[in-house]
């Protein structure tokens, strides 16, 4: 649950959100946020004077085991399907958990709030035995930067597959492009595997996309003509960008996504995944970090 409200300056505030799951209401001097424990999801960023960033759907369930669907869900210890056990939960268990609030403090203008996992009955199974620790740090301002680190507490090597899973608002999928990956090969999760060829120009949407862009760090902007605004993702200590939009067909069978919704949403995820999925030796941690900002 969460800590003594006095820990926790002015600008930070705790209750019950959707589904009555616990919730932090950042309101700092140069941006606001929400973020839910369970799955330690930001749910909500905007700066001061900014239209919300962060797309939600209106169909998302807020229940314990379930996804929060939009924000940046976190995907963890594995992306996609868990390569051997098809009953693991798809994209790791990490944001199907609560996670606890470390810290909440002011760093000038803007707010920061540290979320913390650490292995526990919900997180080990045969698919993921391992004792791990996850610190997870939102800072909260005129840019959101997000930052997850993971410290492998086995006795064992471990290797982890990662992904800031997040949902960018949108005006219109169809006037909207990625830009930042041309040249970058690409594998394109609708035609198989296959390494395919990086593309001279950005990313533009016709239908279903969804791309994993390996060996790459680079700075993506999202540039949305419908909105007159861009949003560009900067990175460190990740090296796969996944590119997604369900579009009508894929976001209609999606319980929890409302049918008309894909127009208003793109998924720019920081990865680390396949052959960049990070290999941890005992005692030994990775952090990768995520920083938007809107123009
Ligand atoms: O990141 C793209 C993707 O892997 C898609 O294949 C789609 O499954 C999406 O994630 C959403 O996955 P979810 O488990 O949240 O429905």
């Amino acid at each position: 649950m969460l800590p003594d409200p006095s820990a926790v300056p002015p600008s930070v505030r705790l209750g019950s959100g959707a589904g009555g799951l616990p919730v932090i209401w950042v309101t700092g001097r140069a941006g606001s946020a929400e973020i839910y424990l369970h799955g330690a999801q930001v749910t909500a960023w905007a700066p001061v004077g900014a239209e919300p960033v962060l797309w939600m759907s209106a169909a998302s369930r807020f229940a314990a085991g379930a996804a929060i669907r939009g924000g940046v869900p976190i995907c963890f210890p594995w992306f996609g399907n868990h390569p051997q056990d098809p009953a693991a939960p798809a994209h790791g268990f990490a944001r199907l958990v609560s996670w606890e609030l470390a810290e909440a403090e002011e760093a000038g203008d803007d707010v920061r709030v540290s979320l913390r996992l650490r292995d526990t009955a919900a997180t080990r199974s045969s698919a993921w035995p391992h004792r791990f620790e996850a610190r997870y740090t939102i800072t909260v301002g005129a840019r959101l930067t997000l930052s997850l680190r993971v410290v492998n507490r086995d006795p064992v090597p471990v290797t982890i597959a990662e992904a800031l899973h997040t949902y960018l608002r949108v005006g219109d999928i169809r006037s909207t492009t990625v830009g930042g990956l041309e040249g970058t090969a690409f594998i394109d999760r609708l035609a198989g595997p296959g390494l395919r060829p990086g593309e001279s120009g950005p990313v533009r949407f016709a239908g279903e996309t969804d791309r994993i862009y390996v060996a790459t760090s680079a700075t993506t902007t999202v540039t949305d003509r419908a909105a007159g605004r861009s949003i560009t993702i900067a990175t460190s200590g990740s090296h796969s960008t996944v590119v997604w939009n369900p579009w009508a067909a894929k976001a209609a069978a999606l319980t929890d996504f409302g049918d008309k919704e894909w127009t208003g949403m793109v998924c720019v995820e920081t990865a680390n995944l396949g052959g960049s999925a990070v290999r941890l030796a005992p005692g030994s941690g990775h952090t990768m970090t995520a920083v938007l900002d809107v123009s």
